[in-house]
C-alpha cells in the first residue's frame, strides 16, 4: 500500500521532468537552464565574429526610437556555451549626411539573479524613415582579452513622441525620454523619465537635480487635465526622474512638460492655458 502511494506521489514529478525535457529539446539550445534565462525576451540580432556570438534581446525583438531596455549574452562559438564573466560596453552611432553622433546609453551590468545575461539601455533620439542610419559597437573583455564588434542595426520610428531632443534657454541641447508607464492604466501611474544633456556628439551624461513640471492633457476632449499629478524629481539611485501621472481615461494624452534647472529657472516649456494649448516641451502617450 505504501509503495503505491509513493508511486502516485512520484507521477507529477515524472510528468514534470518529461515535460521540461521535451520543452528544452524543442529549443535550439541544449541546456535548459540557459534557455530559461531569456524567457519572455525576443531576439533583436546576433553579432558574430570567429570567437563569439553576442545575442541582443528585448521585449519586442526590435530597436525603436526612445528608451530601449536591452539584454545581452555572449556565446563562446567553440564550446557553444554562454559566458558568465564578461565586461561589456557599447557605442551606438548614427551616420548623418554631414556628421555622426551617438545617443544616451547606460553602462552594461550583469542582470540581477542571472548567470549569463547582461543588461542596459539605449535611447535612440531619431532614426531614418526606413530604420537605417545606426550602427552599434560592442567592446568586451574576457579574461583580460579585449574584443570588439560593430554591426549595422535597424531602429524603427515609434508611433508616438516618446523621446524629444531640444535646445534649452541655457544653450544646452537636452534629450528627454519616457521610460514608464510601459503599460498605462486608468489610475495614478508612476512616470519615469530619463534626462540627458548633449555634451558633445558622442557624450550624453545624466542631468542631475533638475525638475520636470507635468501637465497631462487630452487635446481631443477640450484639452482637459487630470487631478493629483506631481512634478518629476531626480532620483540619485538610478539617475532617472520620477513623478505621478494621473490618467482618468483611455485615449491620446499629451504630457506637457517644463524643464527647470536646480535654480528653478525654466529652460524649456510653457504653462498650458486658455490661450496656450500646449507646451513646446512634451511627450505623448496613447492607450
Ligand atoms: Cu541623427
Amino acid at each position: 500500500m505504501k509503495s503505491i502511494q509513493f508511486i502516485y506521489k512520484l507521477i507529477p514529478i515524472i510528468l514534470l521532468t518529461v515535460f521540461a525535457t521535451s520543452c528544452s529539446n524543442d529549443n535550439e539550445d541544449d541546456n535548459p537552464t540557459l534557455t530559461s534565462e531569456v524567457d519572455g525576451l525576443s531576439k533583436i540580432q546576433d553579432f558574430t565574429n570567429a570567437n563569439h556570438t553576442i545575442e541582443l534581446f528585448n521585449k519586442n525583438g526590435m530597436f525603436e526610437t526612445g528608451y530601449n531596455a536591452i539584454s545581452l549574452r555572449v556565446k563562446d562559438n567553440a564550446t557553444n556555451t554562454y559566458l558568465e564573466n564578461v565586461s561589456l560596453s557599447w557605442m551606438p552611432v548614427m551616420q548623418m549626411p554631414t556628421m555622426q553622433h551617438s545617443c544616451p546609453k547606460s553602462n552594461i551590468t550583469k542582470a540581477l539573479g542571472k548567470n549569463t545575461i547582461y543588461e542596459g539601455f539605449i535611447i535612440y533620439q531619431m532614426t531614418n524613415a526606413d530604420g537605417s542610419g545606426w550602427s552599434l559597437t560592442v567592446d568586451y573583455n574576457i579574461n583580460g582579452e579585449a574584443y570588439s564588434m560593430t554591426e549595422t542595426i535597424e531602429v524603427m520610428q515609434y508611433e508616438n513622441q516618446n523621446v524629444t531632443s531640444f535646445m534649452g534657454s541655457d544653450n544646452t541641447r537636452y534629450i528627454l525620454a519616457l521610460i514608464e508607464p510601459k503599460n498605462p492604466r486608468i489610475a495614478i501611474n508612476q512616470m519615469k523619465v530619463g534626462l540627458f544633456k548633449m555634451e558633445n556628439m558622442m557624450t550624453f551624461p545624466v542631468v542631475e537635480s533638475y525638475t520636470i513640471a507635468l501637465d497631462p492633457r487630452m487635446p481631443g476632449m477640450g484639452n482637459h487635465s487630470s487631478p493629483n499629478n506631481t512634478d518629476l524629481s531626480f532620483n540619485s539611485t538610478d539617475g532617472l526622474y520620477y513623478g505621478d501621472l494621473s490618467l482618468t481615461m483611455t485615449g491620446y494624452w499629451m504630457l506637457n512638460l517644463k524643464l527647470l534647472n536646480a535654480e528653478d529657472e525654466v529652460l524649456k516649456g510653457e504653462d498650458v492655458s486658455e490661450q496656450n494649448e500646449s507646451s513646446s516641451l512634451y511627450l505623448e502617450l496613447e492607450f
